[in-house]
């Protein structure tokens, strides 16, 4: 073998030329290795390669809120039939709920003009104080509905928020916090059929958003 002086010789080249071939051999055989790894573990988590995992397995989330779900429907079940119930069109006993959320769950209340006497109860389903989220159930007519909400204000909570000795208040309830309930008891006698009444919350401010009808049907 002549050496070339250029750092160049026969041997070397094929040396090189050897090593290159491994190198390339190991690099694809590694790569095969290396899919056939990939493949064996999409096999195992891909429904596609399991066959008797049925279509509502392969698409049922892997997580549910099946707990939720079930509470919700159950309140919608409750609050339908509790409002059936306890607001039965021309019941004298009527019950209404106030919760957190600035929320009745009724918008129309419904009382027969033949009731001798009108018990409204009241319940707070929610959890704040009687300070912050305070409740009340107030009778007026739908043009004595705005003056008197605003005139609660300044009633202050000792009196419930409602203004004491006012004859444009029909009936009212005690004011009650989170867990309470309270209810009134009152003679619509001098209430109409047909007329038009409002019930709210004189809890300062939601009254705008916590009000329905109130109606006497013959
Ligand atoms: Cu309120």
């Amino acid at each position: 073998m002549s050496d070339s002086g250029l750092g160049f010789s026969v041997k070397r080249f094929i040396i090189f030329i050897v090593g290159s071939a491994v190198a390339i051999l190991v690099f694809e055989g590694m790569g095969e290795v290396g899919g056939n790894m990939i493949k064996g573990q999409v096999s195992k988590t891909t429904s596609k390669y399991h066959p008797e995992r049925n279509v509502e397995d392969r698409i049922k989330p892997a997580f549910v809120l099946e707990d939720k779900v079930a509470i919700a429907n159950a309140a919608d079940t409750t609050d339908a039939l509790v409002a059936d119930e306890w607001n039965a069109e021309g019941s004298c006993e009527q019950v209404i709920e106030g919760n957190d959320m600035l929320q009745f769950n009724l918008k129309e209340m419904k009382v027969s003009a033949g009731c001798a006497s009108v018990t409204v109860t009241l319940k707070h389903t929610g959890v704040m104080a009687v300070e912050v989220m305070g409740h009340n159930w107030v009778l007026s007519t739908d043009a004595d509905f705005m003056p008197v909400a605003t005139a609660a204000a300044g009633a202050g909570l000792a009196n419930n928020y409602v203004p004491v000795d006012d004859n444009r208040v029909l009936a009212a309830t005690s004011i009650i916090g989170g867990g309470e309930e309270t209810s009134v008891t009152f003679s619509i006698e001098s209430l109409q059929a047909g007329d038009a009444y409002t019930f709210f919350c004189s809890f300062p401010g939601h009254y705008a958003i916590m009000k329905g009808s109130f109606k006497v049907i013959a």
